[in-house]
């Protein structure tokens, strides 16, 4: 349920944490799926779950595609109104091609040593993960539920964020003087005013996108694990249910085909399919 104070703190803000959003034995489901994928390549497929490896971390793509425990995710009772709600379109869009779309869904499984530089912020002004709230209505872009699939505290390289930066009108003076001299990735436990968040397993971080974030570096041994979904309104789609032919997209230009189809699609390969013991 969407209380008064979640719309006040989420505005205020930019995020929120949704207290005991899953069970306990929901994490371990979906934990125990993840110790049979893992380890997975960068590039190979588990199924339909592809994995990106960078940095100490394995982003295992498509997660949704894992098994029942992450279909459970898409539409959870503990967010999905408070998705509506934030994502907007209440008597307009949502008539026509329901309210949200799922643009990403991944875990991220990473090794101690790992981290998310600090990205986003509203100064970006970045439309497609905007905050957005007009005539008495959101109209956010991008919110993201963030789902730990283990207790998060210090050490453990929890998300961090600035809160309020959802709003900014400046970047952070020390990470624009950072970017002017060309110097590498900062990472948010650099900043004072970015915060830590700590949640038990179960516990959910729904945040808007625009809001300055990344995570600590991981510094207790042992993997951190997230589930991350990043919804969008529906019309951030296809319009209506049609894909462009085989056909039609070989005889475009390669501007036209972007413009029918900004993203090439990734081929299913099964011949990267993880090797399992017979
Ligand atoms: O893994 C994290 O805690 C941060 C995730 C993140 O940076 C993102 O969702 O864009």
């Amino acid at each position: 349920m969407l209380t008064d104070m979640d719309i006040y703190l989420f505005d205020l803000y930019g995020y929120l944490v949704i207290k005991n959003a899953v069970t306990r034995d929901h994490i371990a489901q979906m934990n125990a799926i993840i110790d049979e994928i893992m380890p997975l390549a960068d590039g190979e497929w588990y199924g339909h779950v592809h994995a990106r490896g960078e940095n100490q971390s394995t982003e295992l793509q498509q997660i949704y595609e894992a098994g029942e425990p992450f279909e459970r995710l898409i539409d959870h009772p503990a967010w999905f109104d408070k998705l509506k709600y934030f994502i907007g379109g209440e008597g307009t869009f949502d008539q026509l091609h329901g309210p949200l779309f799922i643009d990403e869904s991944f875990a991220i499984v990473r090794e101690s040593g790992g981290a998310t530089q600090l990205h986003s912020g509203g100064h970006e002004g970045v439309m497609r993960t905007q905050y957005r709230f007009r005539q008495g209505r959101f109209q956010c872009g991008q919110i993201n539920i963030l789902l730990p699939l283990s207790d998060i505290g210090p050490g453990d390289g929890g998300t961090m964020v600035i809160p309020g930066s959802h709003k900014s009108n400046f970047p952070h003076p020390y990470l624009a003087e950072h970017r002017k001299n060309g110097a590498g990735p900062v990472y948010p436990e650099s900043l004072e005013q970015a915060v830590e968040v700590y949640t038990q397993a179960g516990d959910a971080l729904l945040f808007v996108d625009s809001i300055a974030h990344g995570s600590a570096h991981r510094t207790n041994p042992g993997q951190r694990r997230v589930v991350i979904n990043r919804y969008g309104p529906s019309w951030g789609n296809f319009r209506r249910g049609y894909q462009p032919s085989d056909d039609l997209l070989q005889r475009l230009t390669p501007q036209q085909r972007q413009i029918v189809q900004p993203h090439p699609l990734i081929p299913y390969d099964p011949a990267k399919q993880k090797k399992t013991e017979a």
